[in-house]
């Protein structure tokens, strides 16, 4: 008998396949009538697989009650109702580490971009205006920068890393400073802004960040300042984002990820001070596909009996 294994968002095709090899697999995200779907299968589900952008809700989990894990490719798991999963002793595991160079990657890519004027350069060599107008307006150097990083976690720390050789001056914000890191702490985020060229968000998710890149600390960037962001929309006041980058209060912002995504606020589109990406900072088919595998890998140890690779609770 294989076991009975719900599936929210699928793997990547390989590891579909493996999925498919091993389980009975019950596809919702395929399902026309999801409610009608989910109430045929409930009682036989004993995992779930899912991502970090679809998750799980509270009224799921309590829908499915033989549910023992929930594997989710994604190192962030603020759509997970992780309380709740602990609550009925589902246990639920993530993907950390894999995507970490990626999503390091794609900070700096937008940090360069933002800061180097790569999407109107990119614009200013095929309309014509090279040629029509001379040579592009002058962009400022990294080097010598002051880029502060609101949350030195993993993949924090493989920013800072990234950056270092590029000669800028690193300091981070945290709940906590960190005795084993080198770089300069500031407990005040206001005050890190203040101090800061560039500004990276690359915290968690979730409640306990929500909208800690606040107004006061757009401003405190300023004009001159950039804002990047590959962290979640819901970190940042988007409305005041908005604002700022209209009024020139705040110089410019890299953003791969919005509070509605993939709904992103239609008024981002007409400011050409922000750098545009739709969640796509682990997107590559390396990282995707060794992602996917941690979810087979973790499905796969829990039915052994073995200890789950990645757990968060
Ligand atoms: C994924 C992410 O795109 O890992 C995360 O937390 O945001 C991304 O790697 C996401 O989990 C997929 O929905």
């Amino acid at each position: 008998m294989k076991p009975d294994v719900l599936v929210l968002v699928p793997l990547r095709p390989d590891q579909q396949a493996q999925l498919e090899a091993t389980y009975t697999i019950h596809r919702l995200d395929q399902a026309d009538d999801k409610a009608a779907f989910l109430a045929a299968v409930s009682d036989k589900i004993l995992a779930v697989v899912t991502n970090g952008g679809r998750g799980i809700s509270r009224a799921e989990v309590e829908k499915l009650p033989n549910l023992k894990i929930v594997s989710s490719s994604g190192v962030g798991y603020d759509a997970i109702d992780v309380e709740a999963c602990s609550e009925h002793g589902i246990k639920v595991t993530n993907t950390p580490d894999v995507l970490t160079d990626d999503v390091a990657d794609m900070a700096v890519a937008l940090f360069l971009a933002v800061r180097r004027e790569m999407i109107k350069g990119d614009a200013y060599v095929r309309d014509g205006s090279w040629v029509n107008k001379g040579a592009m307006p002058l962009t400022r150097s990294i080097r010598g920068k002051k880029v502060g990083i609101a949350g030195l976690g993993r993949i924090g720390k493989a920013i800072a890393a990234r950056l270092e050789p590029m000669g800028v001056e690193l300091a981070y914000n945290g709940r906590h400073e960190q005795s084993d890191v080198a770089y300069h702490y500031m407990g005040d985020i206001v005050a890190m802004a203040a101090w800061a060229d560039v500004l990276i968000a690359a915290m968690p998710g979730g409640a306990s960040t929500e909208g800690v890149i606040s107004r006061d600390v757009l401003e405190a960037l300023g004009p001159e300042g950039s804002f990047i962001n590959i962290a979640r929309g819901s970190v940042v006041d988007e409305a005041a984002l908005i604002d700022c980058l209209k009024a020139g209060s705040l110089g410019s912002a890299g953003l791969d990820v919005f509070l509605n995504e993939p709904k992103s606020d239609p008024a981002f589109n007409s400011l050409p001070n922000v750098v545009l990406h739709p969640h796509n900072a682990s997107g590559t088919i390396e990282t995707r596909g060794a992602m996917s595998q941690l979810v087979v890998d973790n499905l796969a140890a829990h039915f052994a009996g073995k200890p789950l690779l990645t757990p968060i609770n």
